[in-house]
Parts: structure tokens; C-alpha cells; sequence
């Protein structure tokens, strides 16, 4: 049973134990049950406190039960509290650590509640695309009011503990030992009757229709395609309107309809993701890591300030080298003037300011490295530049030092073998801006030693990035997979699309930017570079040459005012080209092709499944461990909607033998080529199987 019940003297001790979070899932809610069974049944016990084992009271319902019998199978949580709250002795919750979700709304079920300094309580359901189902609503307004209790239920913020101190939710802080003071707060109210509880406050708000109304508004705006923020709104104006009861079935109506939304289901699918990333099956978790004091950046240009900040924010010392004493200023100016942006939108103090760029210092002398435990390369993404690079760093590094590459498509293993170490090797591929965006691919190389991977992957955590594990290919899996993706974006063009009209579809499915305004932004020299390479490397591969003819004219996009769209200065919205548009139509037209008016469904799905598909080979390759990697990937990095919650989720919930159907039908189109089913795809469909098992 995966909870306990323990007798103290007169007092009955509940004690939940399902490790890691205390997650209340069946046979947890039984083990509730069954405690207060027993100590209602013994008469020598006067009270009962409930408690949790471990790190916290309790992370709320067990989140993978979502959608399974179990979720649903008595006791449900709702029983639990009845049971609780009906008691004729009292049950006191005592709180440590973690109130969140379920466990907050448990809490809110006993008659007491006390609470050490520290413990995050939250009702975090909205983030996973659900509203608190077994009460919050109604409860936590009721001891909160209902201003504090709305704004935590639509944002799922943790608010600590001591915070609430002052509020009907917590009778008593402990200061010392939990449970001892928890036992002697259950002694003290022991024979109190009647029993408070807490669905018997009166909730009394007035004017609560013009607040409401605001509330609705603002949770609007900020919603997005997401329908659980509007839900809590209505959920608490029940709390308001409705008898509790009336309130509580209302609530639970709710609760049932969101937990079936493709939403809600995505979020979920985001959140284990997460956590699934960071392991990986043969790198056991005990693995002893590197010790990570100090680093080194080579390379001062936007990349290499970037990912200076990121160890700067982590309080970790960094020095940047430059060849040049211009470059390394110039680099070091822009890192000051990121911090002092972030300060004037008040989300930094200056002391914070003070202290990160003292930890950033310049040097033109990779003997000033030598001590680093890490270094992160950050130079142009040329092999003969990476060589140089490694070669000065394998002389110079002391023994133990992790020496990584922040290539976007080089063979890391080719750069490992630079070096007489290509077991301290790795690729971390930062995501420009550096500094803001969350992913981290991790590129693990052949011979990458074990502790260097778990170090690295602890040191994502550490920068609050999303490290992803990769095995080596072209590309790794993000820029593998959008190289496919943007040769769909220039065969539209070449069949009858204009930049906007691709953006606008793509944007419509919830991109945070179509193709082409991305390829303005990130630099459209960069593609062309690697397509110059790659039309040497892989000849078979063909590409619309479209985007060829925008570089020779100059057209690199947002940097140089003109890229697919046109640019004004100090103005980053984009302009259709009619010299852009003039110049597509005729290429058409010198390819013999008759343009074609393409529908939406088209682009998009044209699109996506070019990222599905290979997608589905790199998950075959085993250069992704998990279809979650993968799409961990495209949410973090590449502006995939969240809300269908990444290329290889979309697909599962769209069908595998649907996807595969669609892209036989563009494979009967104008570049067959480009279109060959990844053998892992036709199994799937073929087996009625999704990529995210
Ligand atoms: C709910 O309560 C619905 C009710 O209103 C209505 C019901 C009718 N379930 O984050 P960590 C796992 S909805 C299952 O790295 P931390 C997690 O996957 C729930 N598993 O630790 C990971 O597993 P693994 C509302 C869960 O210390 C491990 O725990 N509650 C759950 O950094 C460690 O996780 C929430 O939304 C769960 N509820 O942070 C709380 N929670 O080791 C969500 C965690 O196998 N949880 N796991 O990878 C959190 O925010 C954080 O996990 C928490 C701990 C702050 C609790």
C-alpha cells in the first residue's frame, strides 16, 4: 500500500508513500481510506494527521493514470475527500515540500491544516491543460478569497507557504520537526466540535460580475488555442454563483471535459517529455559526474556571448576568447547590453547585473583557459575552423576538461578525433539567441565517455535549458528535420505559393513563424552556405533553387533589410516583395511549370509531415531515443505549437496510417524524391501504432 497508518498515543498517522512525488493514484487514495477507517474504528484514537514520506506532502493526482480505468476507479479522490472531511474525528494535514494539484485539494479537505516554511503550494492543473478537478475551485477561494485563489488557479503558480501564513488555509506554521509539531496541534484540537470545514465558509465577494468579467478578459488575451484558463475562470464563478455541491459537480463536469482535449494531452505528453530527456537508458542515474566550476567560451561573436550568459546566470565564472582584441570588446559590449535590456524591462537588479558580468571575462590566450572544466567552441561552422580549434584546445586543456562544439551539422566525431581525448568530446547545440531560447541539443558522440554526457545533461539543468540527447548525423535532429521542411517551403513556392502565403498557413497551425520569415531572421547565407556543401555532398538531393537566387541578390534577410520580405530600418515587421514575389513567378515559369493555387491544408500538411518523416527515420537510426525527444526539440527550439504538442504527437493524434496516406499523395507530385516513407511510419500504420507508445 502506498500509504500507511501508524498509531501515536491518540493520534492516527496517515503517511503517504508513493515515491517520487507522492502522486495520489489508486492504490494511494485506498491506502487514505483505509487509514482513516482504522483510526475511526479504534476508539483510543482522538485524531488523525496526514502526512507525506519523502521530499513533499504531495505532487497531486498521479498524472499518469490520466484517461486509464484507474484514474476513475474508487476511491476516487473525490471520495477520499468525503471520507476525509465526514470524519467525526478531526484530520489534520501536515505540509512540507509540495502541496500541488490533488494534494493541495486533500489538504483542503481535512479540518486542519499546518504547514513548515518552504512548502510550494499550488494548484498547478491549468499547465496541463486541466482545472483543479477535485474541489480547488471551490475550496481555495473559500480560504484564500477569491482574487489569490483565481490568479493562482489560471496560472498554476507555486506561492510559498509561509506567504499564506495569514489566510484560513493554514491554522498553524511549524517551526520545527513537522510531525512532532503536527502531533501536538492534533492533541491541542482534538476535542473541538463542530468540526470546521472549510466548504462551510460563507463566500462572500460583491461585485463579483465586473471582476470576473476583467478576469475573463485578461485570461483571454493570454489564452491562446489553450481552453483551461477560461474553464477555472468559470469553475470559480461557480464557487461564487452555485451551493458548494452544485459548485463542486460543476467543476467536476469541467474537469472530465478538458482531460479529453487534445490540449490537455499534449501538455501532459510536454511534461513527461521533459523528464524523459534528461535519461538516457544506458547512462545509469548514479552516475558520478564532472565537477562544473568554471568555463570557457571560444568565439565572442552573437552565438558565443550568448552561451557565455547562460553560465553567468548560472553563477558559474566564464572567459570568452577572440583572436581579436576588436571582436573580443565588441562581444563583451553586447553582453552588457543584453543585461541592461533585461534590467530596463525590470527583470533584472543592478546588483544581479553587477554580478553576472563580473563573472564574464575576455582573453585572446587559450593558455588562459587551461583550467576550465568545460569549454564550449562557438566558432564559424567550417570543419578546417574546428580543427584549428581542437587541436589548440587538446594541447592546452587540463586533463578531465569537456570539450564541446556548438555545431549545428558537423560530424562531432570527426571534431572529436582532432583531439587525443574524444571521450571529453561532446556537441552542445545552443539555439540563437543563445541566452532565451530553451533547447540544448546534446550530441553524443561515438566515443563520448559516459560521465561526460550525464555531466552535460546535468549542466542543461543548470542553465535552465532543455537538454536533448542526439546521436551524430547531419543536421542532429532539429536541423535535420527542418532541412526537410524548408525544401517543402521552396517546392510551394516553385508550384504556385508566394513567402506570405506559406507563413500564413504555417502561422495559422500555431508556428511561431512561418518558413520564410524564420529563414529572414536566422540569415538566409546560413542555408545557402550548407546547401553549396551539400549540392557536393548529396547530389541526389534536390532542392528548389529558388532560395539560391534571393542569396545572389544580396536578399540574406532581416540583416540586410531584404530577404524573402522587405525590411524598414527600425521596423522588424516584414513587407511583402514584389521584386521577391516577381522573381518566384519566373522561376516557375523558366522551370516549364504552370503555378497552381495550393490550398492551406496542403502547405501545412506538406510541411509537417516533410518533419514527421524524417522524424520517423531519425527515430529508426536511433539518432533520437524517443519520439518525446523529438518533439521536445521542435517545441523548444523550432516554435512548435505547444498545443499539438510537437511534430511526432501531432502525428498520433492525426493518425500514422493518415500521414502515411497523405504523403503517398505527395509523392505522386512534383518531386517524388522528396517523399519516401520512412520504413518506421509504414510499420507503425500498418500495426496501428503511434510513435509515442
Ligand atoms: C491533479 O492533481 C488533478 C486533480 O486536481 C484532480 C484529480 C481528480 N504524477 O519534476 P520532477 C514525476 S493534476 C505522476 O523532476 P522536482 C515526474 O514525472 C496534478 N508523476 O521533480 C518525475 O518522474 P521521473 C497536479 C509525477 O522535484 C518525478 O516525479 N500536479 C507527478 O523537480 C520527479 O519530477 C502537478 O501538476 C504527478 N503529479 O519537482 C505537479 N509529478 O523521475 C507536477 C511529478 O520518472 N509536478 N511526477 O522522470 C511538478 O510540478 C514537479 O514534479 C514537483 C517536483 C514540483 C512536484
Amino acid at each position: 500500500m502506498s500509504a500507511t497508518y501508524q498509531e501515536h498515543g491518540d493520534i492516527g498517522v496517515i503517511t503517504l508513500n508513493n515515491p517520487p512525488v507522492n502522486g495520489l493514484g489508486h492504490a494511494t487514495r485506498a491506502g487514505i481510506v483505509d487509514g482513516v477507517g482504522r483510526a475511526l474504528d479504534n476508539p483510543a484514537i482522538k485524531a488523525i494527521v496526514i502526512t507525506g514520506a519523502g521530499k513533499g506532502f504531495s505532487g497531486g493526482a498521479d498524472i499518469r493514470e490520466f484517461n486509464s480505468p484507474k484514474a476513475l476507479q474508487e476511491p476516487s479522490l473525490h471520495t477520499v475527500i468525503r471520507v476525509i472531511e465526514e470524519a467525526d474525528k478531526p484530520v489534520v494535514a501536515a505540509i512540507h515540500g509540495v502541496a500541488m494539484g490533488g494534494g493541495l485539494e486533500l489538504a483542503l479537505g481535512c479540518h486542519y491544516r499546518v504547514a513548515t516554511a518552504g512548502a510550494q503550494i499550488a494548484l498547478p492543473e491549468v499547465k496541463l491543460g486541466i482545472l483543479p478537478g477535485a474541489g480547488g475551485t471551490q475550496r481555495l477561494p473559500r480560504v484564500l478569497g477569491v482574487e489569490t485563489a483565481l490568479n493562482m488557479i489560471v496560472t498554476g503558480n507555486t506561492v510559498l507557504s509561509e506567504k499564506l501564513s495569514a489566510t484560513k488555509l493554514f491554522d498553524q506554521m511549524i517551526a520545527g520537526d513537522l510531525i512532532e509539531g503536527a502531533l501536538a496541534f492534533a492533541k491541542k484540537i482534538a476535542d473541538t466540535r463542530p468540526l470546521p470545514k472549510v466548504r462551510d465558509i460563507r463566500l462572500n465577494y460583491p461585485n463579483a460580475d465586473g471582476y470576473l468579467q476583467f478576469a475573463r478578459n485578461t485570461v483571454r488575451a493570454v489564452a491562446g488555442k489553450f481552453p483551461a484558463p477560461l474553464k477555472c475562470v468559470d469553475a470559480v464563478a461557480a464557487a461564487i454563483s452555485k451551493k458548494f455541491d452544485d459548485g463542486i459537480r460543476y467543476e467536476r463536469d469541467l474537469f472530465l471535459e478538458l482531460v479529453q482535449t487534445t490540449e490537455s494531452k499534449a501538455l501532459r505528453h510536454a511534461f513527461f517529455g521533459e523528464r524523459a530527456a534528461s535519461k538516457v537508458p544506458d547512462v545509469p542515474s548514479d552516475t558520478p559526474l564532472r565537477d562544473i566550476q568554471s568555463a570557457g567560451v571560444i568565439g565572442a561573436g552573437t552565438m558565443g556571448a550568448g552561451i557565455a550568459m547562460n553560465f553567468a546566470n548560472a553563477g558559474i565564472p566564464v572567459k570568452m576568447l577572440e583572436m581579436k582584441q576588436e571582436a573580443l570588446d565588441k562581444g563583451l559590449a553586447t553582453i552588457r547590453k543584453n543585461y541592461e535590456n533585461t534590467m530596463k524591462k525590470g527583470k533584472l537588479t543592478q546588483e544581479q547585473l553587477d554580478k553576472r558580468i563580473g563573472l564574464i571575462t575576455g582573453t585572446m590566450a587559450y593558455a588562459d583557459l587551461a583550467q576550465a572544466d568545460i569549454v564550449v567552441e562557438a566558432v564559424f561552422e567550417d570543419m578546417a575552423v574546428k580543427e584549428k580549434v581542437f587541436t589548440q584546445l587538446d594541447a592546452v586543456m587540463k586533463p578531465g576538461a569537456i570539450l564541446a562544439s556548438n555545431t549545428s551539422t558537423l560530424d562531432v566525431d570527426q571534431i572529436a578525433a582532432f583531439t587525443k581525448r574524444p571521450q571529453d568530446v561532446i556537441g552542445t547545440h545552443f539555439f540563437s539567441p543563445a541566452n532565451v531560447m530553451k533547447l540544448l541539443e546534446i550530441v553524443r558522440g561515438e566515443k563520448t565517455a559516459k560521465d561526460v554526457l550525464a555531466t552535460t545533461l546535468a549542466l542543461a539543468k543548470k542553465i535552465r535549458k532543455t537538454g536533448v540527447v542526439s546521436g551524430v548525423c547531419d543536421g542532429f535532429i532539429g536541423n535535420r528535420m527542418v532541412e526537410q521542411y524548408i525544401r517543402q517551403a521552396g517546392f510551394l513556392l516553385e508550384e504556385g505559393c508566394l513567402p506570405e502565403q506559406v507563413d500564413k498557413a504555417a502561422e495559422k497551425f500555431g508556428f511561431a513563424m512561418g518558413p520564410f520569415r524564420m529563414s529572414d531572421l536566422a540569415g538566409n547565407d546560413i542555408g545557402w552556405y550548407i546547401r553549396k556543401r551539400r549540392y557536393i555532398e548529396k547530389p541526389e538531393v534536390t532542392y528548389s533553387k529558388v532560395a539560391d537566387l534571393l542569396c545572389e541578390k544580396g536578399r540574406f534577410g532581416q540583416k540586410t533589410s531584404a530577404g524573402w520580405y522587405d525590411y524598414k530600418a527600425g521596423d522588424r515587421k516584414a513587407y511583402a516583395s514584389d521584386e521577391v514575389n516577381q522573381m518566384i513567378i519566373a522561376h516557375s515559369a523558366s522551370l516549364g511549370m504552370t503555378r497552381r493555387k495550393i490550398s492551406e491544408q496542403e502547405i501545412v500538411e506538406r510541411l509537417v509531415y516533410a518533419l514527421v518523416n524524417e522524424g520517423a527515420l531519425i527515430l529508426e537510426e536511433g539518432i533520437a531515443m524517443r519520439a518525446s525527444d523529438i518533439d521536445m526539440v521542435y517545441l523548444t527550439g523550432y516554435g512548435f505549437p505547444l498545443f499539438r504538442g510537437g511534430p511526432m504527437f501531432y502525428a498520433d493524434t492525426v493518425g500514422l496510417p493518415n500521414v502515411l496516406m497523405s504523403i503517398r499523395k505527395y509523392a505522386k507530385g512534383s518531386h517524388p524524391e522528396a517523399w519516401k516513407p520512412a520504413p518506421l511510419l509504414e510499420i507503425l500504420a500498418a500495426e496501428g501504432k503511434a510513435f509515442n507508445a
